[in-house]
């Protein structure tokens, strides 16, 4: 009656290990991934804000094969109170502010920034001319010096983002991406605030 299911046995076992093995392979890789991305997130990030190595190809790089993540240094910098201006319905471009700090020992240079709400972003600096009236312009690259901290606002340097996809609702956290002129890149998460 039943003699037939210890023949079964055999069979099943190597296969109950063969998948047991795989979930194991498959837990070590992704214990190892999140050990990398806890290690990045560690470097002092301001809770509200995320960081990570940068993991995919920047858009606009220079290079025809950029380097691997894993070549890449994570950048020393973390972004503080990051802030999408809400704006008024029918408008689609905005500013961006934040302060941005490097704790490293060299320089960071941005060179771009992303989001996947608007159609392309730009660096932008303010300046008051002779006559004393300020105006904007954009700018290649914005540094942020070794050490010490750039503050993006409203009267100074700041990021903008251009031709938005749809409107932005107050309160709402979407994610940026700054790139350096080296091609590495930083994530931050911002929030939508009133001006
Ligand atoms: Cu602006």
């Amino acid at each position: 009656m039943s003699s037939s299911q210890p023949s079964n046995r055999p069979v099943r076992q190597p296969t109950a290990l063969a998948l047991s093995l795989a979930a194991a392979s498959v837990a070590f890789v992704l214990s190892v991934a999140l050990a990398q991305n806890t290690a990045a997130a560690q470097q002092g990030h301001m809770p509200g804000h995320t960081m990570s190595t940068p993991l995919s190809v920047p858009i606009a790089a220079p290079v025809a094969t950029p380097p691997t993540a894993t070549r890449m240094a994570a950048l020393p910098l973390t972004a503080q109170n990051a802030t999408i201006v809400a704006v008024p319905p029918g408008i689609t471009e905005t500013s961006v502010f934040m302060t941005l700090r490097n704790a490293g020992s060299k320089p960071v240079i941005l060179s771009g920034v992303t989001s996947s709400v608007a159609a392309h972003g730009m660096l932008m600096v303010t300046r008051r001319d002779a006559q004393g009236r300020t105006g904007m312009s954009e700018t290649r690259t914005l540094t942020v010096p070794a050490g010490r901290s750039l503050s993006l606002s409203a009267t100074g340097d700041h990021l903008m983002l251009m031709g938005l996809k749809r409107p932005l609702k107050v309160g709402e956290r979407l994610p940026l991406t700054l790139r350096t002129s080296d091609g590495r890149s930083l994530k931050v998460t911002a929030v939508v605030r009133k001006p």
